[in-house]
């Protein structure tokens, strides 16, 4: 595997992605066929597929595919991030439509495979969580922004909202009352149309597992890990901000930005430093997760000390 060192970000790169990706479109079928029968009995799959690159942009190495399987927040399964590989193993996820409506001139609803049939790409992010751990992931995915374009939001629609399935048979965690389920995140429509986010469908070269949210989930890598909402049923375009599972359950913790900000302690802890799971010193972490110059403008008149 070639290692792409951060001055080699270039088309090259892009090019590199989209070959790799190639390999990795022949080998999701195999992978298909593997997740039936090649997991193991915490519900890990035993191998990776390919792909494009060892480390992200800024040369911090990938997680494995088994930590990234098996270090789970999914509040539908377990609060206990470990336990969650095993008891999502059954979940259900084909047949699978997501509904995609309100303010637009073409509401339509998608099978899961009408949207695997956009170009898939490969993008490495670092994900964030607001409880200070990390992780860098090679998501397989497509532009948020394409789906828009297909249902055209409205001159009144500003925002996105996404909900997961609400399933408390197969979510045991939804019988908790403690949460307003199902899970709601939302974006503000210019953080929608943004190149960085993405719907992801798979990682590492294989179709998701249902631990990280399949079949499919959203990523939002400059954003804490929360908002990157797991396992989606439904899109509204939509006028008011929407009130997240987060912001109801806790409104002086979790605001509806919720970008990452070194600057902006949690209420309880520190958001300064992170622990990258794998590592063993803590890290500083970085303003916007490391993706400012992509992302920073879209706040320019905000306070973001504010804007938690
Ligand atoms: N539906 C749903 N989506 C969710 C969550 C959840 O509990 N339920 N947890 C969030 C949190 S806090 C994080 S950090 C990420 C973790 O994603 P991963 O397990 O794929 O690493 O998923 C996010 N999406
Ligand atoms: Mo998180």
């Amino acid at each position: 595997m070639t290692k792409l060192r951060s001055s080699e970000i270039t088309p090259e790169h892009i090019y590199l992605s989209r070959r790799a990706f190639m390999v990795g479109i022949g080998a999701l079928a195999v992978g298909g066929l593997l997740n039936a029968c090649g997991n193991n009995e915490e519900g890990v799959s035993v191998t990776p597929g390919p792909v494009s690159a060892d480390s992200d942009e800024l040369g911090d190495t990938l997680n494995s595919y088994r930590d990234i399987t098996t270090y789970n927040n999914y509040y539908e399964f377990s609060t206990d991030k470990e336990a969650v590989a095993r008891l999502s193993q059954g979940f259900q996820t084909t047949p699978w439509s997501i509904a995609v409506g309100g303010l637009v001139n073409n509401p339509k609803t998608y099978g899961i495979e009408d949207l695997r049939r956009f170009d898939q790409e490969e993008r490495i992010y670092r994900l964030r969580c607001v409880e200070a751990w990390s992780m860098v992931i090679p998501w397989l995915g497509f532009p948020l922004r394409k789906l828009l374009d297909e249902v055209e939001p409205l001159s009144t629609a500003k925002y996105m909202r996404f909900e997961t399935l609400y399933d408390p048979n197969q979510m045991p965690g939804q019988r908790d009352g403690w949460y307003q389920w199902p899970y709601i995140e939302g974006l503000r429509l210019d953080e929608a149309m943004n190149d960085l986010a993405i719907l992801s469908t798979g990682l590492y070269g294989k179709e998701l597992l249902p631990q990280n949210g399949a079949p499919i989930r959203l990523v939002v890598p400059w954003k804490y890990g929360f908002k990157s909402i797991k396992s989606i049923v439904k899109i509204d375009l939509v006028e008011e901000e929407p009130t997240s599972l987060w912001m109801a359950a806790a409104p002086h913790e979790y605001g509806f930005y919720a970008n990452v900000n070194p600057d902006v302690p949690h209420p309880r802890w520190s958001q300064a430093t992170e622990r990258r799971i794998g590592e063993l010193s803590r890290r500083e972490t970085l303003p916007f997760n490391g993706y400012a110059e992509q992302v920073a403008l879209l706040y320019a008149d905000m306070d973001l000390r504010k804007f938690y």
